[in-house]
């Protein structure tokens, strides 16, 4: 097996201020890096900066200072973005460098003496953004330029690679690869650009127009085009380290990338590696895009995320920290995302304070109170719900291990919140606190305290590649940070530690707005607790609400006014459900939205496709469609406080019609009482009085 594994993130543009797409790929990144580590294999992680290139030499100038003065200032920004993130890159590279810039020189030479590179005549719309041309065919199909965009026409003599005459190999590459570009969707798109003829690469620009980039070896007129520069980066970042030990670690493991540039990266990159006789990297993983508040985020509208304001605004809650876990958490590698401060206040209350800081803050105080803060020892033999609870535990690590290895991470984090709900159940059910009380049942509680710290450890470690100075604070707490070593298996925290109390490690971001829970203010709400049995026969309760989150979506074949979904239900599977909601929502918007779904419906074909439930959505007296929003966990359950959950199977829809749903303060109630999923209320924007079916 090769232990060893070398990610790269793209190296960011220094004319940018850093905001929350480049924390992404940095943050996935030093997870990835993180987690091999701790599966004990070889790293390296490196991110930089292109500091190159035509937009930097106009900054430069405007800003009254040498390009070199001007990227040395810009460069810094995403190296503060790197401290304030806590990436632990290898090294940070620049394309300033000077071992970079001979390496460059040394693969141009080499690729002029092979004859792969000839000179020639070029007119053609440059973008000055992009640093590129657009290609005939660009132009033809719509790609470019856009209204925003600054273009000028170029005639020029110039250098080509040529790149034309790697397709065929290129195109094999892909299909004998299948898992080279990932997700599947980007490696299709790159199969189908490659259907049309591949052109040759302009590689250089003429000092004339360009001064501030790498000189041709063999031309001293000209410089070397921006992204022939930028990708060699790879191959050169771990150079430094004497030339073998650099040599070493390529070919990468994997390089990220946001979609923007799947081009560059899977078609120039790899036919440049082929024409030079190098190895191509293993795996290229193309994330989707970051917008705010579902908008696309934009200098103009003003509404760019900076990690730094958001780090200093949860300052108290975790800061960069909550972020780095916020982002892993909420975006589906591949798919596009959306930031909202609501987004952050729910991954803060539910799944930090909640979930995490809720079994931290029991386990501590009752071995505090009850073993003067001395851990007891994990029994050898374990009582029915212990033994679960390790299973539980032994699952989870496996589960991440395989979700890891495809680059799943939201779909990890997801699973690893599952042994924190299992961890909490597992203190609910066992109630140590009551058997504190009771002297002749002191082994059952050493038993409790010291599964559960166990479970606990294993919780931390797998939350340490992304939240590593807060999990680290709580390995402290709990008697030491040696527990890390020996990691992921069962069994390893030694008993007789001194856990520390204190405040919270993960404090609550608001006191709880809902009804139901401020009815109890002393308590913390509980997440996919289970309902209070009261009224045994009424028929919500026969009714398997659930939250979905949309996975993706797509239009039905045959009718119109339907969506196809694909839903992510947590511990209740995947589905594929059939709503007639498509006259207001498209496919696309869709995507990673939460959703309230009937789970247990009948099942339905709906115009020859399958539909395994139902979405619920309240009308508005216009007849616009709305729908809810439940901000639980998928597949946690909706529930009325009062009400017994027996939900069977097979459900009748005459079910729905015995009582009604409504919409009354922007949230979803039966007969004026909250429904609640995760131990929070649905939120609606219908108004008043609506009824939701
Ligand atoms: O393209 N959502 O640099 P760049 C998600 N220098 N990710 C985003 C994002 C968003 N809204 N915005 C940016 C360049 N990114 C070249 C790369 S590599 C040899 C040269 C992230 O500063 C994402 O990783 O424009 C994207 O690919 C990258 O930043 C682009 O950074």
């Amino acid at each position: 097996m090769n232990t060893r594994f070398y990610v790269t993130t793209p190296i960011y543009y220094v004319n940018d201020v850093p905001h929350i797409g480049h924390s992404y790929t940095s943050v996935l990144g030093d997870v990835l890096a993180r987690w091999h580590r701790l599966l004990g294999h070889e790293v390296f992680f490196l991110t930089g900066t292109d500091e190159h290139g035509q937009k930097v030499q106009e900054a430069a100038q405007k800003a009254g200072r040498t390009p070199k003065e001007h990227v040395d200032a810009t460069s810094e920004r995403f190296r503060e973005m790197g401290r304030l993130l806590g990436l632990s890159n290898d090294r940070f590279i620049r394309t300033t460098d000077p071992d970079h810039v001979s390496y460059v020189q040394d693969v141009l030479q080499k690729l002029w003496d092979k004859g792969e590179i000839y000179k020639s005549a070029y007119k053609g719309l440059y973008n000055v953004r992009d640093e590129r041309f657009y290609s005939e065919s660009d132009i033809r199909e719509g790609r470019g330029p856009g209204p925003d965009e600054v273009v000028e026409e170029v005639e020029e003599v110039n250098y080509f690679f040529k790149m034309g005459s790697y397709q065929e190999k290129l195109l094999e590459q892909i299909q004998q690869n299948p898992d080279w570009i990932v997700p599947d969707f980007r490696r299709n798109e790159v199969s189908g650009f490659l259907r049309q003829p591949l052109g040759d690469l302009c590689i250089s620009r003429p000092k004339s127009r360009l001064s501030w980039g790498i000189e041709l070896p063999f031309d001293r007129e000209f410089v070397t085009y921006v992204w022939f520069d930028a990708l060699l980066n790879y191959v050169t970042g771990p150079i430094p380290t004497p030339p073998a030990e650099g040599e070493r670690w390529w070919p990468a493991s994997v390089h990220l990338i946001g979609k923007d540039i799947l081009t560059t990266h899977s078609v120039y990159w790899p036919t440049m590696l082929m024409g030079a006789g190098i190895p191509l990297p293993r795996q290229i993983l193309a994330h989707g895009w970051w917008m705010a508040d579902g908008q696309k985020m934009s200098k103009s509208l003003g509404n760019v995320v900076d990690p730094f304001d958001v780090a200093a605004k949860y300052a108290d809650f975790g800061g960069a920290e909550a972020f780095r876990f916020f982002l892993m958490r909420e975006m589906v590698v591949g798919q596009d995302s959306s930031y909202s401060d609501a987004g952050m206040t729910k991954v803060i209350n539910n799944d930090l304070a909640n979930d995490v800081g809720n079994i931290l803050s029991r386990i501590r105080k009752q071995v505090a109170t009850g073993f003067d803060g001395v851990l007891p020892a994990l029994p050898t033999e374990l009582s029915g719900a212990s033994s679960e609870l390790r299973d539980k535990a032994v699952s989870v690590v496996a589960e991440v291990e395989n979700q890891m290895r495809l680059f799943r991470v939201s779909h990890a984090l997801e699973e690893t919140m599952s042994l924190a709900r299992a961890i909490n159940s597992y203190l609910e059910s066992t109630a140590p606190w009551k058997l504190a009380k009771d002297p002749a049942r002191r082994d059952e509680l050493a038993e409790v305290l010291a599964v559960s710290s166990e479970a606990l450890r294993v919780l931390l470690v797998l939350l340490s590649p992304y939240m590593p100075r807060k999990i680290a604070e709580a390995l402290r707490l709990m008697g030491g940070e040696e527990a890390l070593p020996g990691k992921l298996a069962w069994g390893l925290l030694p008993s007789g530690r001194a856990f520390q109390d204190g405040a919270p490690l993960f404090p609550r971001l608001m006191p709880p707005k809902d009804p139901a829970q401020s009815a109890n203010p002393g308590k913390q709400p509980k997440v996919h607790a289970a309902p209070p049995a009261a009224e045994p026969n009424h028929p919500f309760g026969k009714v398997d609400y659930r939250v979905a989150k949309v996975v993706s979506a797509e239009d039905h074949p045959g009718a119109e006014k339907l969506l196809v979904l694909q839903l992510d239900v947590g511990e209740a599977g995947q589905r594929q459900v059939c709503a007639g909601i498509r006259s207001q929502y498209s496919a696309e918007s869709m995507v990673g939205r939460k959703l309230l779904l009937v789970a247990n419906l009948k099942k339905a074909k709906l115009r020859g496709v399958e539909s395994q439930g139902m979405i619920l959505a309240a009308d508005d007296p216009e007849g616009r469609i709305h729908l809810l929003s439940p901000e639980g966990e998928p597949g946690s359950f909706a529930v009325v406080e009062g009400l017994d959950r027996m939900p069977g199977q097979n459900l009748l829809i005459d079910t729905l019609d015995a009582f009604e749903l409504s919409i009354s303060g922007g949230r979803l109630v039966l007969d004026g009482k909250p429904v609640l999923a995760g131990g929070v209320g649905i939120l609606c924007q219908a108004p008043d009085g609506a009824k939701a079916h």
